[in-house]
């Protein structure tokens, strides 16, 4: 059996929509390289060192039980398939993903491929400042300084701000950050099997929606302009006290609730089917 290893990453994105770029980036760090243990908040950075738009940036602290060598090539392969595109030249650009070894354990590594601890953190404000929020005393290996002193003497003086939506170190914490969770979409789309998986693998409680015996519906096939508003009523009455009856009681042991249809779909048929 391997021994877990501590490696504090930074992540970094000026491209597209970075906020879910970057929580998308780290659950797919947990699922290939090992545990999430603490995630940053996120920061708006101005782009250091190049011309470019904003970046995102985070810090977290991982557990794994990859070989340094290792994980960077599981990371790389992260950043190929979040679309970083890689030019031949040693400038920077701007970029969907980009993921940061900056240290590992206190390992001191320089060989052709990988330098550990990352050789310019000391100068980045985006690195420190996230990493600061995490990991406020891990000691540099060669500067015998830890993050805050780090921070304190880097002469970077961008203003970075932090942002409200907060990044989830893994989707069970998402998931036990939400409250009620509705799935619409067209008939056949897949909503109750979706809605079964997350009640599933992430302990919710599952409300489908049930089809009653409309007796309005013969009705309204026949004669859609006289029938169409006792219809959509009855069909909001019913599903009104379904909605009731499945969300009044709460059950303790489950951390949220996900449903297979929203109660505003109600509105929805009413669009198409009365009139103004
Ligand atoms: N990454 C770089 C270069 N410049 N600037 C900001 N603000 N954030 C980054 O992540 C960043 C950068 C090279 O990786
Ligand atoms: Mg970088
Ligand atoms: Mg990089």
């Amino acid at each position: 059996m391997g021994v877990y290893k501590t490696a504090l990453l930074s992540i970094g994105s000026n491209l597209g929509n970075r906020q879910l770029l970057l929580q998308k980036a780290i659950f797919e760090i947990g699922k290939v390289a090992g545990e999430v243990r603490q995630v940053s908040a996120t920061y708006e950075t101005p782009s250091w060192g190049f011309e470019g738009e904003d970046f995102f940036n985070a810090c977290l602290e991982l557990q794994t039980l990859l070989t340094p060598e290792e994980l960077l090539v599981k990371l790389l392969s992260i950043e190929t398939a979040f679309g970083r595109e890689r030019k031949n030249s040693d400038a920077y650009e701007s970029r969907t993903l980009d993921i940061d070894i900056i240290y590992y354990e206190k390992e001191v590594i320089n060989t052709e491929t990988l330098t550990i601890p990352h050789p310019k953190m000391q100068e980045r404000k985006f690195i420190l400042k996230p990493l600061a929020d995490i990991s406020p005393q891990f000691y540099h290996p060669i500067f015998n300084k830890d993050t805050r002193n780090l921070l304190q003497e880097c002469k970077d003086k961008s203003t970075i701000t932090k942002q409200v939506p907060r990044l989830f170190k893994n989707r069970h914490t998402f998931f036990a950050s939400l409250q009620y969770v509705a799935i619409e979409g067209n008939i056949g789309a897949g909503k109750t099997t979706l809605a079964t998986k997350i009640a599933e693998d992430f302990n919710a409680k599952l409300i489908l929606e049930r089809f009653a015996e409309n007796p309005f519906l013969p009705n309204f096939y026949i004669d859609q302009s006289r029938y169409a508003f006792p219809l959509e009523m009855s069909f909001l009455a019913d599903r009104y006290q379904q909605f009731t009856e499945d969300t009044n009681q709460l059950d303790l042991f489950k951390s949220f609730m996900v449903s297979d249809y929203d109660i505003y779909k109600s509105l929805i048929f009413a669009k198409v089917t009365l009139q103004q």
